[in-house]
C-alpha cells in the first residue's frame, strides 16, 4: 500500500490552496515538536521526567515535570522558523514573543503542551492541543487582544495523543484528517482519512463524581441516559471517562459519544473548568469539522468572543444529536419546562 506521508498531504493541500507555505512549515514543525514529546512521555522514568515540577502554571494548577517539558518543546520549535508572530501556551502567564533576533511571520499558535497531566503518573494517554489564528493585520507587536478572536476564526486545530500509538489529528477546514507516527522512520504517517463523528451513539463521557455540581439540565441529561432502556431515551448507554480530553475526544471521533465537561458550582467563579482558546475551541473545531457538534449547553462554543487569554468555558461535544438534546434541556429549563 502507498503510504503517504504528513509532507506529501501538506504539499498536496499547499497546491490545492488549502493551506500556505507558513502555514504548512507551522504544521511540519508542530509535528516534529510532537515527536520529540512523544518520546520523552513513552520514555517515562527511565529519562526521569514523571513527577512534579515543583512549581505553579498561571491557573493555580502544580506543574509536572512533563508539561514544562513539553511547553519548552513546543516554544523552543516555533520560535525561530519565522512563521509566527506570537505564541500562547496554558503554561505561560503572557503571550510568548518571538525573539528579536529571528523574523515574525502571520501566524499566531495557541497550546495545551500537555493535556491530562493527571494521567502522566499512572501511563494513561496524555496529549497536546493545538489552535492556530491569524495575527490581524497591520499588527506591529502582537498582544493578548490580537489572540481574542472567536473559534471560528482558527484556520488550524489538531492534538497529538500519546497512547499506544502516537497520532496527530488535525483539520485545517477541510475535514478531520489522522496521522500515526511510524517510530522506526520517524514520519506520521496518513493512516486516518476523513475522520466523522458516528451520528449514532450510546457513549457518554463526563465526571460523575462533581454529579451534585451539576446544572439541572446536565443532571436531568444524564439521568436520562443512566435511565437506560426503561428511561426517555429508550437505550442503554455506556459511559467512559480517560480524564484526558484528547483521549476522550478521539474516541468520540473514532466511534461517536458525546463529552461534556459542563459548568458546575465548583468552578462557576473559574467560568468552568476547560480553557477555551487552547483546548475547547481547537476541539470543537475538529469535532465540527467531523461532521459533530460542539455547544457550551447555552450556545455554540466557536461563537464565543473570548475575553482573556486563559478563559475557561464549559464544554460539551460529540455526536450531534446529543449535543442537541443537552441543549433541549438547557433550553427547556430556561422556558420552564424542565
Ligand atoms: P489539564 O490541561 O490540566 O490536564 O486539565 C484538563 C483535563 C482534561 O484533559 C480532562 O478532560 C479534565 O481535565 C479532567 O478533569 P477531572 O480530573 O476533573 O476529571
Ligand atoms: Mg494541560
Amino acid at each position: 500500500m502507498k503510504r503517504i506521508t504528513l509532507t506529501q498531504f501538506l504539499i498536496e493541500n499547499q497546491r490545492k490552496a488549502h493551506v500556505t507555505a507558513d502555514l504548512r512549515l507551522l504544521i511540519e514543525v508542530v509535528a516534529r515538536a510532537v515527536k520529540a514529546i512523544s518520546c520523552n512521555v513513552a520514555k517515562g522514568a527511565l529519562a526521569g521526567v514523571l513527577g512534579e515540577a515543583g512549581s505553579d502554571n498561571v491557573q493555580g494548577e502544580a506543574q509536572k515535570k512533563l508539561d514544562v517539558i513539553a511547553n519548552e518543546i513546543l516554544l523552543q520549535a516555533n520560535e525561530w522558523g519565522g512563521h509566527l508572530a506570537a505564541m500562547a501556551s496554558e503554561e505561560e502567564e503572557g503571550i510568548w514573543k518571538i525573539p528579536s533576533d529571528y523574523p515574525k511571520g502571520g501566524y499566531l499558535l495557541l497550546f495545551d503542551p500537555l493535556d491530562g497531566s493527571s494521567n502522566i503518573d499512572v501511563n494513561i494517554s496524555v496529549g497536546t492541543i493545538f489552535s492556530v489564528l491569524r495575527c490581524p493585520r497591520n499588527t506591529v507587536e502582537p498582544n493578548e487582544a490580537s489572540f481574542l478572536q472567536p473559534g471560528t476564526a482558527q484556520v488550524a486545530a489538531g492534538y497529538a495523543l500519546y497512547g499506544p500509538s502516537t497520532l496527530l489529528i488535525l483539520s485545517v477546514g477541510n475535514g478531520v484528517h489522522g496521522f500515526t507516527l511510524d517510530r522506526e522512520m520517524g514520519s506520521f504517517v496518513y493512516t486516518h482519512p476523513d475522520l466523522e463523528v458516528p451520528e449514532q451513539t450510546s457513549e457518554y463521557a463526563i465526571n460523575s463524581s462533581n454529579a451534585r455540581y451539576w446544572e439541572p439540565p446536565v443532571q436531568r441529561y444524564v439521568g436520562e441516559l443512566q435511565r437506560g432502556a426503561a428511561g426517555p431515551r429508550g437505550k442503554d448507554y455506556n459511559m467512559r471517562w480517560v480524564a484526558s480530553m484528547v483521549a476522550d475526544v478521539h474516541r468520540i471521533l473514532t466511534r461517536g459519544g458525546v463529552f461534556m465537561y459542563p459548568m458546575d458550582e465548583k468552578n462557576r467563579e473559574k467560568g468552568g473548568k476547560l480553557r477555551l482558546m487552547y483546548e475547547a475551541n481547537p476541539m470543537a473545531m475538529l469535532v465540527e469539522q467531523a461532521g459533530g457538534a460542539a455547544s457550551t449547553g447555552r450556545s455554540r462554543i466557536l461563537d464565543v468572543q473570548p475575553e482573556r487569554l486563559h478563559q475557561r468555558i464549559p464544554v460539551i461535544l460529540g455526536s450531534r444529536s446529543e449535543v442537541e438534546a443537552v441543549e433541549r434541556c438547557y433550553r427547556e429549563a430556561r422556558e420552564g419546562g424542565g
